[in-house]
Protein backbone atom coordinates (compact mmCIF):
# COMPACT_ATOMS: atom_id res chain seq x y z
CA UNK A 1 0.00 0.00 0.00
CA UNK A 2 1.67 3.74 -0.64
CA UNK A 3 0.84 6.33 1.55
CA UNK A 4 -0.60 9.93 0.71
CA UNK A 5 1.76 12.12 2.69
CA UNK A 6 1.84 15.69 3.55
CA UNK A 7 4.66 17.38 5.42
CA UNK A 8 4.00 20.76 6.97
CA UNK A 9 6.94 22.70 7.68
CA UNK A 10 8.72 21.08 4.77
CA UNK A 11 11.28 23.80 4.33
CA UNK A 12 12.03 24.18 7.76
CA UNK A 13 15.22 22.13 9.37
CA UNK A 14 13.58 19.26 10.95
CA UNK A 15 11.08 19.23 7.65
CA UNK A 16 13.89 18.68 5.33
CA UNK A 17 15.09 16.10 7.10
CA UNK A 18 12.04 14.34 7.06
CA UNK A 19 11.77 14.38 3.39
CA UNK A 20 15.36 13.03 2.91
CA UNK A 21 14.21 10.22 5.25
CA UNK A 22 11.03 9.03 3.64
CA UNK A 23 13.42 9.13 0.38
CA UNK A 24 16.45 7.10 1.71
CA UNK A 25 14.06 5.12 3.55
CA UNK A 26 12.00 4.43 0.75
CA UNK A 27 8.35 4.83 2.50
CA UNK A 28 6.23 3.94 0.65
CA UNK A 29 5.10 7.54 -0.28
CA UNK A 30 2.20 8.17 -2.93
CA UNK A 31 1.05 11.89 -3.12
CA UNK A 32 3.57 14.36 -1.28
CA UNK A 33 2.24 17.03 -0.67
CA UNK A 34 4.84 19.67 1.01
CA UNK A 35 3.17 22.55 2.86
CA UNK A 36 4.39 25.40 4.66
CA UNK A 37 3.80 29.23 5.85
CA UNK A 38 2.82 31.62 2.78
CA UNK A 39 6.61 32.84 2.72
CA UNK A 40 7.97 29.64 1.82
CA UNK A 41 4.93 28.45 -0.78
CA UNK A 42 6.04 28.37 -4.42
CA UNK A 43 9.50 27.22 -3.59
CA UNK A 44 10.11 24.12 -5.53
CA UNK A 45 11.96 20.74 -3.41
CA UNK A 46 13.23 17.44 -5.05
CA UNK A 47 11.93 14.60 -3.90
CA UNK A 48 12.83 10.79 -5.66
CA UNK A 49 14.09 12.73 -8.79
CA UNK A 50 10.81 14.64 -9.05
CA UNK A 51 10.06 18.41 -8.05
CA UNK A 52 7.59 19.50 -6.22
CA UNK A 53 6.14 22.91 -5.15
CA UNK A 54 5.15 23.61 -1.63
CA UNK A 55 1.85 24.92 -1.29
CA UNK A 56 0.56 27.50 1.52
CA UNK A 57 -0.81 25.48 4.52
CA UNK A 58 -4.59 25.84 5.38
CA UNK A 59 -7.40 24.07 6.88
CA UNK A 60 -8.55 22.39 3.57
CA UNK A 61 -4.91 20.74 2.55
CA UNK A 62 -5.69 17.38 3.89
CA UNK A 63 -8.31 15.83 1.80
CA UNK A 64 -7.29 12.57 1.05
CA UNK A 65 -4.08 12.86 3.23
CA UNK A 66 -3.08 9.66 4.95
CA UNK A 67 -0.47 10.69 7.09
CA UNK A 68 0.45 14.03 8.18
CA UNK A 69 3.97 15.09 9.34
CA UNK A 70 3.82 18.30 10.77
CA UNK A 71 7.30 20.45 12.26
CA UNK A 72 6.01 24.22 11.72
CA UNK A 73 5.53 25.00 15.39
CA UNK A 74 3.27 24.88 18.62
CA UNK A 75 0.84 27.83 16.66
CA UNK A 76 0.58 25.80 13.19
CA UNK A 77 0.00 22.51 14.64
CA UNK A 78 -2.45 23.86 17.21
CA UNK A 79 -4.20 25.59 13.71
CA UNK A 80 -3.73 22.82 11.40
CA UNK A 81 -4.43 19.53 13.20
CA UNK A 82 -7.35 19.34 13.86
CA UNK A 83 -8.33 20.05 10.12
CA UNK A 84 -6.29 17.23 8.84
CA UNK A 85 -7.20 14.70 11.68
CA UNK A 86 -11.11 15.90 10.81
CA UNK A 87 -10.32 14.63 7.21
CA UNK A 88 -9.28 11.59 7.97
CA UNK A 89 -5.06 11.75 8.30
CA UNK A 90 -3.19 10.28 11.07
CA UNK A 91 -0.92 13.56 12.19
CA UNK A 92 2.55 13.43 13.71
CA UNK A 93 3.00 16.35 15.07
CA UNK A 94 7.13 17.23 16.36
CA UNK A 95 5.89 20.13 18.36
CA UNK A 96 4.94 21.10 22.15
CA UNK A 97 1.29 21.59 20.92
CA UNK A 98 -0.08 18.52 21.91
CA UNK A 99 2.63 16.57 23.92
CA UNK A 100 0.87 16.59 27.70
CA UNK A 101 -2.99 16.35 26.21
CA UNK A 102 -3.55 12.50 28.11
CA UNK A 103 -5.41 11.89 25.01
CA UNK A 104 -2.45 11.90 22.69
CA UNK A 105 0.08 9.35 23.07
CA UNK A 106 3.82 10.71 23.10
CA UNK A 107 5.83 8.43 21.27
CA UNK A 108 8.89 6.90 21.24
CA UNK A 109 9.19 3.60 19.17
CA UNK A 110 12.09 2.05 21.51
CA UNK A 111 10.30 3.01 24.56
CA UNK A 112 6.32 2.95 24.60
CA UNK A 113 5.57 2.00 21.03
CA UNK A 114 2.37 -0.24 22.57
CA UNK A 115 0.98 3.04 23.23
CA UNK A 116 0.93 3.92 19.60
CA UNK A 117 -2.34 2.72 18.95
CA UNK A 118 -4.21 4.55 21.32
CA UNK A 119 -4.57 7.44 19.10
CA UNK A 120 -7.38 9.37 18.21
CA UNK A 121 -5.88 11.11 14.87
CA UNK A 122 -2.78 12.72 17.04
CA UNK A 123 0.82 10.87 18.05
CA UNK A 124 2.80 13.36 19.66
CA UNK A 125 6.85 13.21 18.91
CA UNK A 126 8.96 14.53 22.02
CA UNK A 127 11.11 17.14 22.30
CA UNK A 128 14.49 15.83 21.31
CA UNK A 129 16.61 16.09 24.88
CA UNK A 130 13.81 14.19 25.94
CA UNK A 131 13.75 11.16 23.12
CA UNK A 132 17.81 10.54 23.33
CA UNK A 133 17.62 10.35 27.24
CA UNK A 134 14.72 8.35 27.64
CA UNK A 135 15.58 5.88 24.74
CA UNK A 136 18.83 5.39 26.54
CA UNK A 137 17.37 5.09 30.00
CA UNK A 138 14.48 2.36 29.00
CA UNK A 139 16.93 -0.74 28.98
CA UNK A 140 17.74 0.34 32.86
CA UNK A 141 14.41 1.37 33.82
CA UNK A 142 13.06 -2.03 32.80
CA UNK A 143 15.79 -4.01 34.83
CA UNK A 144 16.45 -2.46 37.10
CA UNK A 145 13.42 0.48 37.82
CA UNK A 146 14.60 4.42 38.27
CA UNK A 147 13.63 6.51 41.54
CA UNK A 148 15.10 9.72 40.31
CA UNK A 149 16.71 11.53 37.09
CA UNK A 150 19.47 14.24 37.47
CA UNK A 151 19.92 15.92 33.58
CA UNK A 152 22.27 18.85 32.55
CA UNK A 153 22.23 18.94 28.91
CA UNK A 154 24.27 20.85 26.37
CA UNK A 155 22.66 21.39 23.14
CA UNK A 156 23.21 22.38 19.51
CA UNK A 157 21.85 25.50 17.83
CA UNK A 158 20.08 23.61 15.07
CA UNK A 159 17.43 22.94 18.26
CA UNK A 160 16.36 26.37 17.88
CA UNK A 161 16.11 26.30 14.12
CA UNK A 162 18.63 26.87 10.80
CA UNK A 163 18.78 30.76 11.22
CA UNK A 164 19.97 30.00 14.62
CA UNK A 165 23.12 27.77 12.69
CA UNK A 166 23.80 30.79 10.41
CA UNK A 167 23.57 32.81 13.67
CA UNK A 168 26.53 30.82 14.80
CA UNK A 169 28.59 30.36 12.03
CA UNK A 170 28.70 34.31 11.31
CA UNK A 171 29.17 35.12 15.09
CA UNK A 172 32.02 32.86 15.15
CA UNK A 173 33.97 34.19 12.07
CA UNK A 174 33.14 37.96 12.82
CA UNK A 175 34.37 37.30 17.01
CA UNK A 176 37.66 35.79 15.18
CA UNK A 177 37.52 38.37 13.28
CA UNK A 178 37.65 40.89 16.22
CA UNK A 179 33.99 42.29 14.73
CA UNK A 180 30.87 42.86 16.95
CA UNK A 181 28.37 41.12 15.79
CA UNK A 182 24.52 41.83 17.51
CA UNK A 183 23.37 38.57 18.22
CA UNK A 184 19.64 38.36 16.78
CA UNK A 185 17.94 34.82 17.94
CA UNK A 186 19.74 33.49 20.70
CA UNK A 187 18.79 32.58 23.56
CA UNK A 188 14.98 33.12 22.66
CA UNK A 189 13.65 34.83 18.94
CA UNK A 190 10.31 36.57 20.70
CA UNK A 191 12.64 37.99 23.74
CA UNK A 192 14.03 41.04 24.21
CA UNK A 193 17.44 39.91 25.76
CA UNK A 194 19.95 38.09 23.26
CA UNK A 195 23.29 36.77 23.83
CA UNK A 196 26.43 35.91 22.08
CA UNK A 197 26.26 32.28 21.83
CA UNK A 198 29.77 31.84 19.99
CA UNK A 199 32.40 30.89 22.69
CA UNK A 200 29.68 30.75 25.15
CA UNK A 201 27.51 28.72 26.84
CA UNK A 202 23.81 29.98 27.54
CA UNK A 203 21.79 28.77 30.34
CA UNK A 204 18.42 29.41 28.72
CA UNK A 205 16.42 27.16 26.17
CA UNK A 206 13.22 28.75 25.91
CA UNK A 207 11.13 30.82 28.32
CA UNK A 208 11.26 30.84 31.58
CA UNK A 209 8.32 29.09 33.42
CA UNK A 210 7.76 31.15 37.60
CA UNK A 211 9.04 28.34 39.28
CA UNK A 212 12.33 29.39 37.69
CA UNK A 213 12.87 27.06 35.39
CA UNK A 214 12.34 27.04 31.39
CA UNK A 215 10.27 25.27 29.27
CA UNK A 216 12.75 23.07 27.73
CA UNK A 217 13.83 21.95 31.43
CA UNK A 218 9.65 21.79 31.71
CA UNK A 219 9.44 19.23 29.20
CA UNK A 220 12.18 17.20 30.30
CA UNK A 221 10.78 16.61 33.17
CA UNK A 222 6.89 15.95 32.27
CA UNK A 223 7.39 14.44 28.76
CA UNK A 224 10.15 11.88 30.84
CA UNK A 225 7.21 10.99 33.09
CA UNK A 226 4.99 10.69 30.39
CA UNK A 227 6.47 8.39 28.43
CA UNK A 228 7.74 6.07 30.92
CA UNK A 229 4.61 6.19 32.49
CA UNK A 230 5.30 7.14 35.56
CA UNK A 231 4.16 10.22 37.17
CA UNK A 232 6.11 9.86 40.60
CA UNK A 233 9.53 9.81 38.97
CA UNK A 234 11.57 12.30 40.29
CA UNK A 235 13.48 14.33 37.43
CA UNK A 236 15.00 17.42 37.47
CA UNK A 237 17.16 19.24 34.57
CA UNK A 238 18.91 22.03 33.45
CA UNK A 239 19.04 22.75 29.81
CA UNK A 240 22.36 24.77 28.23
CA UNK A 241 22.77 26.04 24.80
CA UNK A 242 26.66 25.31 23.54
CA UNK A 243 28.06 26.25 20.30
CA UNK A 244 27.59 22.98 18.60
CA UNK A 245 25.76 22.96 15.09
CA UNK A 246 24.43 19.50 15.63
CA UNK A 247 23.77 17.07 18.09
CA UNK A 248 22.86 17.36 21.21
CA UNK A 249 24.70 15.91 24.81
CA UNK A 250 23.23 15.15 28.00
CA UNK A 251 25.05 14.26 31.54
CA UNK A 252 22.66 12.13 33.23
CA UNK A 253 22.73 11.31 36.92
CA UNK A 254 20.05 8.16 37.63
CA UNK A 255 19.11 6.62 40.50
CA UNK A 256 17.82 2.60 40.04
CA UNK A 257 15.23 1.47 42.34
CA UNK A 258 18.29 -1.62 43.13
CA UNK A 259 21.80 -2.00 43.40
CA UNK A 260 23.46 -3.22 40.21
CA UNK A 261 26.09 -4.52 38.16
CA UNK A 262 28.22 -2.43 36.07
CA UNK A 263 29.01 -4.44 33.40
CA UNK A 264 25.41 -5.99 33.37
CA UNK A 265 24.36 -2.27 32.70
CA UNK A 266 26.43 -1.74 29.94
CA UNK A 267 25.95 -5.06 28.26
CA UNK A 268 21.88 -3.97 28.56
CA UNK A 269 22.94 -0.52 26.58
CA UNK A 270 25.17 -2.21 24.27
CA UNK A 271 21.84 -4.58 23.13
CA UNK A 272 19.00 -1.88 23.68
CA UNK A 273 17.23 -0.86 20.43
CA UNK A 274 18.54 2.47 18.32
CA UNK A 275 21.41 2.88 21.18
CA UNK A 276 25.55 2.37 20.78
CA UNK A 277 27.47 1.70 23.51
CA UNK A 278 30.80 4.03 22.99
CA UNK A 279 32.61 3.44 26.14
CA UNK A 280 35.86 2.79 26.60
CA UNK A 281 37.76 5.77 28.62
CA UNK A 282 41.58 3.41 28.39
CA UNK A 283 40.95 4.28 24.49
CA UNK A 284 39.65 8.00 24.72
CA UNK A 285 36.32 6.61 23.34
CA UNK A 286 33.02 8.47 24.08
CA UNK A 287 30.24 9.73 22.25
CA UNK A 288 30.62 13.20 20.85
CA UNK A 289 28.28 15.45 19.36
CA UNK A 290 30.60 15.36 15.94
CA UNK A 291 30.66 12.01 15.53
CA UNK A 292 26.27 11.78 16.08
CA UNK A 293 26.19 14.17 13.56
CA UNK A 294 24.37 12.36 10.62
CA UNK A 295 23.23 9.43 12.22
CA UNK A 296 20.36 7.95 13.22
CA UNK A 297 21.44 6.41 16.54
CA UNK A 298 22.19 7.35 20.66
CA UNK A 299 25.27 7.10 21.31
CA UNK A 300 26.14 6.49 25.73
CA UNK A 301 29.07 6.41 27.36
CA UNK A 302 30.80 7.66 30.44
CA UNK A 303 28.82 5.06 31.72
CA UNK A 304 29.84 4.81 36.23
CA UNK A 305 29.01 3.57 38.74
CA UNK A 306 28.42 6.98 41.06
CA UNK A 307 30.69 7.23 44.21
CA UNK A 308 28.34 8.39 46.87
CA UNK A 309 25.19 6.23 46.27
CA UNK A 310 25.78 2.47 45.59
CA UNK A 311 22.15 2.25 42.97
CA UNK A 312 22.96 5.42 41.61
CA UNK A 313 25.31 5.93 38.10
CA UNK A 314 26.68 8.46 35.84
CA UNK A 315 26.14 8.64 31.67
CA UNK A 316 27.03 10.71 28.83
CA UNK A 317 24.56 10.80 26.34
CA UNK A 318 24.74 12.20 22.07
CA UNK A 319 22.28 11.97 19.29
CA UNK A 320 21.70 14.34 16.35
CA UNK A 321 18.77 16.15 17.95
CA UNK A 322 17.36 16.62 13.97
CA UNK A 323 17.09 13.10 13.81
CA UNK A 324 16.38 10.88 16.89
CA UNK A 325 15.55 14.06 18.23
CA UNK A 326 12.79 15.09 15.37
CA UNK A 327 12.64 14.00 11.78
CA UNK A 328 13.88 9.98 12.39
CA UNK A 329 11.58 9.51 15.32
CA UNK A 330 8.59 10.87 13.53
CA UNK A 331 9.54 8.41 10.35
CA UNK A 332 9.84 5.95 12.37
CA UNK A 333 6.12 6.43 13.89
CA UNK A 334 5.64 6.75 10.63
CA UNK A 335 6.84 3.30 9.59
CA UNK A 336 4.96 1.67 12.14
CA UNK A 337 1.59 3.20 11.15
CA UNK A 338 2.52 2.04 7.88
CA UNK A 339 3.59 -1.43 8.48
CA UNK A 340 0.48 -1.58 10.75
CA UNK A 341 -2.27 -0.86 7.90
C1 LIG B 1 15.95 23.06 21.26
N1 LIG B 1 14.74 21.17 22.14
O1 LIG B 1 17.00 22.40 21.21
C2 LIG B 1 14.61 22.40 21.42
C3 LIG B 1 14.00 22.26 20.06
O2 LIG B 1 9.70 21.13 21.63
O3 LIG B 1 10.28 20.19 19.80
C4 LIG B 1 12.78 21.39 20.00
C5 LIG B 1 11.56 22.03 20.53
C6 LIG B 1 10.45 21.05 20.65
O4 LIG B 1 15.94 24.28 21.17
Amino acid sequence: KLFHIAVVGSSGAVGRQILRLLEERNFPVGDLKLLASKRSAGTKVPFKGREITVEEAGPGSFEGVDIAFFSAGGDVSRELVPHAVESGAVCIDNTNAFRMDPEVPLIVPEVNLDRLNEHKGIIANPNCSTIQMVAALKPLYDRFGISRIIVSTYQAVSGAGSRAVDELVRQSRRFLDGEEDKPELLPVASLPVKHRIAFNAIPQIDKFHDNGFTNEEMKMIQETKKILGEEGLDVTATCVRIPVLYGHSESVYVELKEEYDLEEVKSLLASAPGIVLQDNPAEQQYPLASNAAGRLETYVGRVRRDLSNPKALNLWIVSDNLLKGAAWNAVQIGEYIAIEQ
